[in-house]
């Protein structure tokens, strides 16, 4: 049992840059030899990733920060109630914007809020909110650095009853086995008085998904880009951004959305570190992220198949986006 103290941060890196360029070194090389071409979104957020997805969620076109905000905004204390929790984990939780207003919620339900525990891949981004946390609600901050596929388990067991919170509709960007296998390995942490918070966003008309995913002001393009630039740093690459366009496009068969860099051009691109030549044709498209868009009975059927039961679902007026609190059946 890890005891918290309260103003504390404790850091626990279970991902060291080593590990970090390994991954990186597999993925990029399966990726890149792949046809079609893909590589996985987690390789968007280094330090100027993290800044450019935080910008993306100010942008008019991306509704789902702000809507995710809004609804907890309204619904943040019943949700705390629900959950009975004292204390809060949060994966992929970034600058932990959106979280403020579950752990005030939290603070000020009947459990009281105890503790702390961010877990993100992105360290620097991670520390800071950490810090930022541990001081404006002077509780006791947790943080791991870890992947969600590799150290969920890693996730210390804290006095008092947890509630996972997986907000951003993060889930969506993993391929469909995938998610199965994160829910089963998450729904084999919670304990019987744990719960389970996850957000999703919701199947909508595809001229509003396209614009989330392909702003005006080019934000989400440069945050599609700037996964070239870490390439480039990291392995020694030779990329050249400017011959790449963005590309986001609506699969109507998967109900997922797109990211893709398209090639303006042909090319030969040098992956020093991997002593790997790659050749990319006119047009050829390299898929980087998926963004998948649910329903409110896919949802409850995921959850249940891995033996989580839906307690509560809190949805926005035009029913937009999901929040789904579920607990061991
Ligand atoms: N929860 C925040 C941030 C969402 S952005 C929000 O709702 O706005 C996605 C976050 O997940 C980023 O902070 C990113 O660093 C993290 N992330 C992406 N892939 C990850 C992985 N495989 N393991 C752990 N964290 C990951
Ligand atoms: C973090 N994730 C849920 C975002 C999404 O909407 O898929 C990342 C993002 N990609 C483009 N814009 C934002």
């Amino acid at each position: 049992m890890t005891v918290l103290s309260p103003g504390k941060v404790t850091v626990d890196v279970r991902l060291v840059p080593e590990d970090l360029g390994q991954a990186l070194r597999r993925d990029a090389r399966a990726g890149l030899t792949a046809t079609p071409k893909t590589m996985p979104p987690v390789w968007f957020y280094d330090d100027r990733g993290c800044e450019l997805y935080e910008a993306i969620t100010r942008t008019p076109e991306y509704y789902p920060f702000r809507t995710e905000r809004d609804l907890l905004r309204r619904s943040a204390g019943q949700i705390a109630e629900a959950a009975g929790a004292s204390v809060l984990v949060e994966l992929g939780s970034g600058t932990s914007e959106k979280t403020r207003l579950l752990l005030e919620a939290m603070a000020a339900g009947t459990a009281g809020l105890a503790g702390y525990v961010p877990f993100d891949v992105a360290e620097g981004t991670l520390r800071s909110a950490a810090e930022a946390v541990a001081e404006e609600f002077g509780v006791g901050v947790h943080a791991v650095v870890g992947d969600f596929h590799e150290h969920l388990e890693d996730i210390p067991d804290l006095d008092g009853p947890r509630l996972v919170a997986f907000l951003g509709s993060t889930i969506g960007n993993f391929p469909p086995p995938q998610r199965r296998e994160f829910l089963e390995n998450l729904a084999s942490l919670l304990g019987p008085s744990d719960r389970f918070l996850l957000a999703t966003d919701l199947v909508k008309p595809v001229d509003r998904l396209v614009a989330a995913y392909d702003d005006a002001e080019g934000v989400t393009a440069a945050f599609d880009l700037n996964l070239l630039s870490v390439l480039n740093r990291e392995l020694g690459a030779d990329f050249d951004p400017d011959r790449f366009e963005h590309v986001a496009a609506w699969d109507p068969e998967n109900r997922w959305m797109e990211m893709r860099l398209r090639a303006r051009e042909a090319m030969t691109v040098h992956v020093e570190e991997l002593d790997l030549v790659v050749e990319f044709a006119a047009g050829e498209q390299m898929r980087t992220e998926i963004s998948s868009k649910f329903t409110f009975d896919l949802v409850r059927r995921e959850l249940g198949a891995v033996g989580l039961q839906v307690t509560g679902l809190w949805t926005d007026p035009a029913g937009d986006y999901l929040l789904t609190l579920a607990r061991p059946a």
